[in-house]
């Protein structure tokens, strides 16, 4: 191809709106040079188009793993167009320069997350090489070559072609970090499939920043109206199928802000833990009422009652199908405080909503967020910046069906105590420490979160449990190091029935000795449930 044709070079495996790119390029007078099934698919079409072939004097070889990677392709888009000699030797090769590269790339990551298991060869044999070379070449000479990854991008690649083209080079900055995060992110899932080959159970993958993460949504702002934030969906491997609320449905409501996404995690990650009817409200990351029923609505009235001040303007979660008669009672239930307010709420989470359920629920406010989400995978990893670096650990996943809760004191549990103290167990998990949780009945009474003193937390959940504290249970999600005959004391004479917690102090015997003398039932579960 002599030098001074204008050349594009399109290789595509996702060709959709291939005609529409080639077209548009066709009538700038663009000569269109393609790989094989590219260049079928464009015959097909009815668009004129060179074989790479053709300009390599090459056959495409070894079933396509080679079929660009040839100085005629790589020179024609690489060559600096400011140096005579790059130039020259162009000249003296015949080789003609490209001016845009179209390229995306074997569906590697689509291949090994689907649904039907593929084999290890099929996922080598879908590690694209040719294509990420051709682009990282066409984006690191950004200042000559326009490449496109994204086929979101074709208007606009055509619309500044069309153009004065007079923007200071800024589309074609922008193109070239695009692409070369496109291929960033191939290689990161590659990278965790290979490394998920040889991985042992409870392995955890090294964070990596290229990760496909896929930018959500620009949000608002962050914590805090002064702070910029985004949300970006983490596509990573272990996170396919993984549900959580990044992959919720919002049906209706304001967009979801920075502390929507915390507090509607929180809210959706405690209730789908519970089997059975169950309500969550959360405030600040918080459950502050948790209901678990026959009945969903008596869950949900419960849950409210449980503290109605917090649960105004929170977050409520239920693990059951929203209908028509729970809708209802979302939109209408008044705040059991002066009995006349209408309970108000940022976010509604559930599985699923009937039609109706949703109609009703919508005509609560224009603000309500209405959110559809699936169930949070477990064996997820946690992530947490800390200056300089990344903490990662494993999701806590354990439950009570887990552990076995061990008698300390002479009077056991009986079994009403038991499923009191497992069900303020799975509720202590998911308050901040230190974390205190008052529950009778499947249904939280009170609860103390985030005291720097365990004692304050204790303190702040019986005063909220009130009267009710009465033969409940208390679970604690670590153990009471040196205020703890005090704490112990304090709960047995406020009329607590049984304790939960940890154990492992070396004051654990003070605490056995405490329950004994008022008779009631200790039991560890020598399992801890921080949350910082
Ligand atoms: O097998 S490759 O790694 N070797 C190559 O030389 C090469 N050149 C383009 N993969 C290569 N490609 C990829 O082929 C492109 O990235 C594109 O995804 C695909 C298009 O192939 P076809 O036009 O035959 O459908």
């Amino acid at each position: 191809t002599p030098t001074g044709t204008k050349q594009a070079l399109i290789s595509l495996s996702d060709k959709r709106d291939l005609a529409l790119i080639a077209n548009g390029l066709k009538e700038l007078g663009y000569t269109i040079v393609s790989t094989g099934g590219t260049a079928s698919a464009l015959e097909k079409a009815g668009v004129p188009v060179t074989k790479v072939e053709q300009i390599t004097n090459f056959p495409e070889m070894l079933d396509g793993r080679v079929k660009t990677l040839h100085p005629s392709v790589h020179g024609g888009i690489l060559a600096r167009r400011d140096q005579n000699h790059h130039m020259e030797a162009l000249n003296a090769h015949g080789i003609g320069t490209f001016d845009v590269v179209v390229v995306n790339l074997y569906p590697f990551y689509d291949k090994v997350t689907s649904s039907d298991s593929v084999s290890f060869e099929d996922g080598i044999e879908n590690i694209d090489i040719g294509g990420p070379t051709m682009i990282r070449a066409a984006a690191k000479n950004h200042r000559d070559v326009l490449v496109v990854v994204d086929h979101n991008d074709y208007p606009a690649l055509l619309k500044f072609l069309k153009g004065d083209q007079s923007d200071g080079g800024r589309f074609r900055k922008e193109l070239a970090w695009k692409a070369f995060q496109h291929v960033a992110a191939y290689d990161a899932a590659v990278s965790e499939w290979l490394w998920k080959q040889t991985s042992e159970e409870g392995d955890i993958f090294p964070p990596s920043f290229t990760v496909p993460l896929s930018l959500n949504s620009t949000l608002r702002y962050g914590e805090n109206p002064h702070q910029k934030a985004a949300f970006y969906v983490d596509k990573s491997l272990s996170l396919v199928n993984a549900g959580g609320i990044a992959t919720a449905i919002q049906h209706h409501g304001k967009e979801m802000s920075y502390n929507n996404y915390l507090d509607a995690d929180a809210a959706w990650n405690c209730v789908s833990e519970f089997d059975g009817p169950t309500c969550v409200i959360v405030k600040h990351t918080n459950p502050c009422g948790v209901a678990l029923r026959e009945n969903i609505l008596e869950a949900y009235r419960l849950a409210v009652k449980a503290d109605p001040i917090s649960a105004f303007g929170g977050i409520v979660a239920f693990n059951t199908t929203i209908d028509e008669d729970l809708a209802r009672e979302i939109r209408e239930f008044r705040s059991p405080t002066d009995g006349e307010t209408r309970m108000f709420y940022e976010i509604v989470v559930a599985p699923s909503y009937t039609p109706k359920g949703l109609e009703i629920l919508k005509g609560k406010s224009k603000a309500l967020r209405i959110l559809e989400a699936k169930k949070t995978g477990k064996g997820l990893h946690s992530l947490r910046q800390v200056g300089g670096g990344w903490l990662v650990q494993e999701s806590d996943d354990v439950t009570p069906q887990d552990i076995s809760f061990e008698v300390q004191s002479q009077r056991a549990a009986d079994e009403k105590e038991l499923s009191d103290a497992k069900f303020a167990w799975l509720c202590v998990k998911h308050v901040k420490s230190n974390a205190i949780v008052i529950a009778k009945n499947n249904c939280m009474l009170g609860m103390g979160s985030g005291q720097p003193n365990r004692v304050e937390s204790l303190r702040i959940a019986f005063k909220k449990a009130g009267e009710e504290a009465k033969g409940a249970a208390l679970a604690s999600d670590a153990f009471f190091p040196f205020a703890w005959k005090d704490a112990v004391e304090e709960a047995c004479q406020n009329g607590i029935g049984v304790i939960a917690e940890p154990g492992g102090s070396m004051r654990d015997g003070d605490a056995i000795d405490c329950c004994n003398k008022y008779g009631v039932s200790l039991l560890f579960t020598k399992i801890r449930h921080f949350r910082h």
